[in-house]
């Protein structure tokens, strides 16, 4: 089966954001071309959020060129980091909608952009030998605090982009298996969470993940449907 993800990388010693690179040079490149950057001057999170990016992380897009536009692409990402992590003997949770997560702590974020009909780009920020930030000390962490030793850097990307490739095809082909793959990966049900998006809120139980990646709430025993999109997940 001919490789779609990591057949083309483009590897850079600084950037911007491989996201904004990934979207500049996307539409003259194949489909599963990747720019990786050894740190990035302005990583971003979404909604303007900026993304720790120092040396020794692995900060990466994919261009993808999906048939439509689908956000569940996102879930890609989560279940080849989670896969990645568990190469390493590391046990870790997908915290919908846009996390991965260790010991509590938050390891990988996602960041999904795109133009329509066109291409998405998939960012991917995981935190491996990097040091993380003073401030986010108490809710980020990184694979070298559960190894003990600094990990090389290049066999978590080759461990990282196989798996992306397979979720892809997974994706494409039967995205109903890979939705059933998150529910169990997700860590979420079963608790209590606030939702945030913009000014609005919603605090209730959350019960499942739908096929179509939305998260179902059960807010004072009515059932609540909540999109991926924007929002902020935080435990009650
Ligand atoms: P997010 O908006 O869900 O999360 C951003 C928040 O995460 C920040 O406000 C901060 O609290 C916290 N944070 C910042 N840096 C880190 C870090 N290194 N580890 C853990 N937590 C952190 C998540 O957005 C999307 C992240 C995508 C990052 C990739 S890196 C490659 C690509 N290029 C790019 O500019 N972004 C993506």
């Amino acid at each position: 089966m001919n490789r779609i993800v990591g057949l083309k990388v483009i590897t850079l010693d600084e950037v911007d954001s491989t996201n904004e690179y990934a979207r500049r040079i996307a539409p003259g490149v194949p489909e599963g071309t990747v720019v990786v950057a050894k740190r990035q001057t302005a990583g971003r999170g979404r909604k303007g959020r900026s993304w720790a990016s120092p040396e020794g992380g692995l900060w990466l897009s994919v261009i993808l060129k999906p048939p439509r536009v689908d956000g569940r692409i996102v879930f890609v990402g989560a279940l080849a980091v989670t896969d990645t992590l568990a190469d390493f003997g590391i046990d870790s949770g997908i915290k919908w909608p846009n996390d991965v997560w260790v010991g509590g702590r938050k390891i990988a974020g996602f960041l999904t952009e795109g133009k329509a009909g066109e291409y998405a780009v998939l960012g991917i920020g995981l935190n491996v030998n990097n040091p993380i930030p003073k401030e986010l000390e108490g809710s980020a962490t990184a694979m070298v605090n559960f190894i003990g030793r600094p990990l090389p850097l290049e066999r978590v990307r080759e461990r990282l982009l196989f798996h992306l490739d397979g979720w892809y095809r997974v994706f494409k082909g039967r995205p109903e298996l890979m939705m059933a793959k998150v529910r169990e990966r997700t860590f979420i049900l079963g608790r209590t969470v606030r939702v945030i998006e913009d000014s609005d809120e919603l605090v209730g139980r959350a019960l499942d993940v739908l096929d179509d990646g939305s998260l179902l709430l059960d807010v004072n025993g009515e059932l609540r449907r909540v999109l991926y999109g924007d929002v902020s997940l935080r435990f009650f």
